[in-house]
């Protein structure tokens, strides 16, 4: 008898997202971001040993836009990410973050190898605040905690990142491919589900998976066509987001929560960072309600209480009948974590992964899927971790 070749996943990379490298506050200690390089190369180090297909994207870098030099037909500009990530980041938002290290820079308030951290934000005032004009204020005015450290390389990285994500999305409706991948893993990084429509935490800058659904939505759309969306938004093609991180997304459920053309849902540690959101009462508003769902679990429960929420998310991405899942996949869930307080093991990813694909992608109507990276600090657990998952959602 000879042994079934396990499936491959195509797992895409860009070198340029580890360029970003920054500082957080965490307790009262300014410390090196628990949110690091070393995490990609680990991961890199553990897939390109494995029978997984490992595919290098080059983002251009937007300080040497040359487009007379087009090396890869594939490769987005600047430009094209900036517009769709437009569709869900303020453009002042994207200004500041591709300006204020410069501006520091030029004014001598930061080290040409240092951060730009916030030190004061918005808070609750009969007005709404409007941007400042000092460059410290404006700093804290788009962000909302002390983890998302601004360096000279966060902006490059951050529309690497992003870019992976639509390069994914590319690939996966590619109409020239005769059997295009029904699934495919991006290692984004930073990561996105924090960042809302105008602010950066929870070291997020860019929010990847809001991006993927914005380029899936164009995409997908037949060309020739030109289907007018009603302002009801019905016709467009339904997006899920299964955001299994340890934390809430805040960012991810912010940017959609009126939007019934995308159904978030959410596991995570209840009462934990960013501990402003994710109660299960938050359900979505107006056209959108019911198209939230939050499924908060108590500290220190193991996989078979995270089991049961799963089950509860995946009937109802079932029942929302959605044309695209994405998966926000953080392996802070894991029992050693150093942000996170679940006990799930390694072995659990993979259970956890096979369940996901075989009752949504076997047994269910969704054809394709994109993992993005969200968090997993344990730097020297995170390659493992993921071949688990990766392992559980082979295809059968
Ligand atoms: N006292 C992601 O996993 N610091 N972000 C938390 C808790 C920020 C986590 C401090 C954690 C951000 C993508
Ligand atoms: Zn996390």
């Amino acid at each position: 008898m000879s042994a079934v070749a396990p499936s491959t996943m195509l797992i895409l990379h860009d070198p340029s997202t580890l360029l970003h490298s920054t500082v957080e506050l965490l307790g009262a200690k300014l410390i090196p971001a628990l949110e690091s390089p070393e995490r990609i190369t680990a991961i890199l180090e553990s897939t390109s040993s494995s029978h997984h297909t490992l595919r290098t994207i080059n983002f251009k870098d937007p300080n040497t836009n040359d487009t007379t030099n087009p090396t890869n037909s594939t490769n987005a500009t600047t430009s094209s990410i900036l517009d769709l990530l437009s569709n869900t980041h303020s453009q002042p938002y994207l200004t500041h973050l591709s300006s204020i290290f410069q501006t520091w820079l030029s004014a001598g308030l930061v080290e040409p190898n240092s951060s730009v951290l916030p030190e004061c934000f918005p808070f609750p005032a009969p007005h709404k605040p409007s941007e400042p004009k000092d460059v410290y204020a404006r700093v804290g005015y788009y962000a909302f905690d002390m983890s998302s450290g601004i360096t000279s390389s966060t902006y490059f990285s951050t529309l690497a990142s992003a870019n992976l994500a639509l390069e994914g999305v590319k690939l996966l409706l590619a109409p020239d491919s005769s059997s295009p991948p029904r699934t495919i893993l991006a290692l984004t990084r930073p990561p996105g589900h924090h960042c809302d429509g105008a602010r950066a935490g929870g070291y997020c800058y860019a929010n990847n998976a809001a991006l993927a659904v914005s380029a899936y939505q164009q995409l997908s759309t037949p060309a020739g066509h030109d289907q007018v969306l009603s302002a009801d938004r019905k016709g467009k093609p339904k997006v899920a987001i299964l955001d299994l991180d340890f934390h809430h997304g805040n960012g991810t459920q912010s940017i959609f929560y009126s939007d019934p053309s995308v159904l978030y849902i959410s596991i995570h540690g209840e009462d934990e960072f960013p501990y402003y959101t994710g109660a299960a009462s938050e359900t979505g508003s107006g056209d959108g309600r019911g198209f939230n769902v939050n499924l908060p679990l108590k500290t220190d429960s193991s996989y078979a209480a995270y089991a049961k929420l799963l089950d509860t998310a995946l009937d109802r991405i079932k029942d929302y009948e959605a044309d695209f899942l994405i998966v926000s996949l953080g392996f802070d869930t894991f029992e050693l974590d150093p942000l996170g307080k679940f006990k799930i093991g390694t072995e659990d990813y993979e259970t956890m992964a096979r369940t996901v694909r075989h009752r949504l992608m076997r047994d269910n109507g969704i054809n394709k899927a994109l993992i993005l990276l969200e968090g997993g600090y344990v730097i020297d657990r995170l390659g493992e971790n993921l071949l688990s998952f990766l392992k559980g959602w082979e295809e059968d």
